[in-house]
Order: C-alpha cells, then sequence, then structure tokens
C-alpha cells in the first residue's frame, strides 16, 4: 500500500536506543541528588518544584505510574478540589482556576489543579522515577539519612518464584518523606526503633492545616517530613480533601532542605 510520508525514517532500533540512552543517561545523573522526595503528591510536588527553581538537584520517586498523588481527585470521587485561605494564593502562583465558593474557601478542577502542578514541578527541573517504591533507608553515622534503597514497584507483584530481584541504592543528601498517610520513609526508622510514630488523629480541618504546616520539619538527621506523613509522624489530626496545607507544607519543607544543604 503507498502511503504519503508524513513523519521521519527512523526505525524501531533507533526508538528502542532513544529510550534507554535517555533513561540510563538521566538515572546515572540523579544516582546521587541534594535532595531525593519519596512521593509525587502535592506536598512533594510542590517542596520539588520550590527546590528545582533554585537550582537544588531534586529527584522525586513515585511508587504508581501516575504522578500527583491524591490531588486529582478532591474527595469522595469527585473532581473538585477546594484550599481554605491563603492556599489560594498558591493556587493563582502555579496559574490554576479557582472560585470563592464561600467566605475563605475556594475551589479547583482536580484534573487541571494537578496537571498545572505537575507541569510547574516538571517546568522548574524535577526529575522523576515513577513505578519506583521506596523499600528502605540508606543510613551512614549516628544513624543521619543518607539515600533510600528502591525498587521497580511490579517486582512485588510477581509470581512469588522470581520477585527475588534486588532492589538498587540511590544517594542524596537530605531525604523528604511525601508519602502521604503512610509516612513509609520514617516507618523505616521506627521498625528500627530510631523513632516513634503516633500515627495521624481523628478529622479536624480547623486544626490540623496549621499543624501540619508548622511540624514540617527536619524530624530525624538528613529526613525531612512533609504533607500528611507529617499528621502520621507526630500524631496530628488529619484533614480530608482541602489541600492549601499540602501545598505550603511543601513550600516549607523547601526551605528546611535548603537550611539543611547550607549547613
Ligand atoms: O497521598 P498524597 O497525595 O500525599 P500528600 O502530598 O497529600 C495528601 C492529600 O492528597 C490528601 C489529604 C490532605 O489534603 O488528606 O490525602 O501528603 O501522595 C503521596 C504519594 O506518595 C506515594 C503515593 O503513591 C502518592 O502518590 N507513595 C507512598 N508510599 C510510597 C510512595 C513508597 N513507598 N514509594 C514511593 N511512593
Amino acid at each position: 500500500m503507498k502511503t504519503k510520508k508524513i513523519f521521519a525514517n527512523v526505525g524501531e532500533k533507533e526508538v528502542t536506543r532513544a529510550i534507554v540512552a535517555e533513561f540510563a543517561k538521566e538515572f546515572q545523573k540523579y544516582v546521587e541528588s541534594d535532595c531525593l522526595i519519596v512521593g509525587a503528591g502535592p506536598s512533594g510536588l510542590m517542596a520539588g518544584r520550590e527546590l528545582a527553581k533554585k537550582n537544588i538537584k531534586v529527584f522525586i520517586i513515585e511508587r504508581n505510574n501516575y504522578l500527583g498523588g491524591g490531588f486529582w481527585i478532591g474527595g469522595y470521587l469527585m473532581n473538585k478540589l477546594t484550599v481554605r485561605k491563603p492556599g489560594q494564593l498558591v493556587l493563582k502562583e502555579l496559574g490554576i482556576p479557582y472560585k470563592e465558593y464561600s467566605k475563605g474557601l475556594f475551589v479547583a478542577d482536580g484534573p487541571h489543579a494537578c496537571s498545572k502542578l505537575i507541569a510547574s514541578a516538571c517546568d522548574a527541573g524535577v526529575k522523576f522515577a515513577n513505578m519506583t517504591i521506596f523499600d528502605d533507608l540508606v543510613l551512614r553515622e549516628n544513624n543521619r539519612v543518607a539515600g533510600a534503597v528502591v525498587n521497580w514497584t511490579p517486582v512485588s507483584s510477581l509470581p512469588r518464584e522470581i520477585t527475588c530481584v534486588d532492589p538498587v541504592a540511590l544517594e542524596t543528601k537530605v531525604v523528604v518523606d511525601a508519602t502521604g498517610h503512610d509516612a513509609s520513609v520514617v516507618r523505616k526508622l521506627e521498625e528500627r526503633g530510631l523513632i516513634k510514630m503516633p500515627g495521624f488523629g481523628a478529622m479536624w480541618v480547623e486544626r490540623s492545616e496549621d499543624l501540619v504546616v508548622e511540624h514540617t520539619s527536619e524530624v530525624h538527621p538528613g529526613l525531612v517530613v512533609c504533607g500528611m506523613s507529617v499528621t502520621t509522624t507526630y500524631g496530628l489530626p488529619r484533614m480530608g480533601p482541602t489541600f492549601g496545607a499540602m501545598l505550603l507544607s511543601g513550600k516549607k519543607a523547601a526551605e528546611v532542605v535548603l537550611k539543611i544543604l547550607k549547613k
């Protein structure tokens, strides 16, 4: 069948080479970073964006194929998300359309908000390894956090006979736990008896948002917590489908990381 040629004369092997070569180049570069963020939800994306804007070498690992965590859907499978004042200022900064629903409460479309935040992190220079699950920490002298052990997410769903796939490790100066309610990174310290986590408390939005931002901090040498992992780590109330604290906690986490890097 004769067809008019629209596309360049490039075959399969070249396509495969392009993917392998570019992946390897990027992964090699980010095996060592200034900051490794675990979790690409709103708080992790926001922290990554702020750091990359300051020319910090940031790598985000995310166990899912998609980035964005709980930011795509506001709550109860409905595509509207809310922020309370002053969270709308961050929406404005990111170019996300929103409207004031009632005094101090703003509503935006989840897909629009999430895609803008992801694009903004990418534009700032953040690099990602999706389908990559955090498995463990790398600890150095005095149990200072110095990296993360990671694996392909699908390894855990392989049949038992072939699951013996060893993970690899990434070195970094600071790790950020942005894994949401699970606080998967801090949990590894707890498993080793280095920290005690109370778990998150009952929902109380008027208190939780302020507390999350206030407690966004270096919880252990070389490990910063942000977003909902802060509530699990410090036993703070959860907040449900409102996201201002996630965005502001991400911003604060970036400030904390910058201070650690300057030391
Ligand atoms: O859950 P998530 O959106 O965390 P967040 O940034 O925001 C919380 C809100 O979405 C919402 C809320 C408050 O508004 O209650 O829940 O704190 O995103 C966490 C991301 O981390 C990934 C997970 O797939 C999600 O995309 N994640 C969790 N554990 C791991 C992980 C892990 N072990 N390895 C890699 N990624």
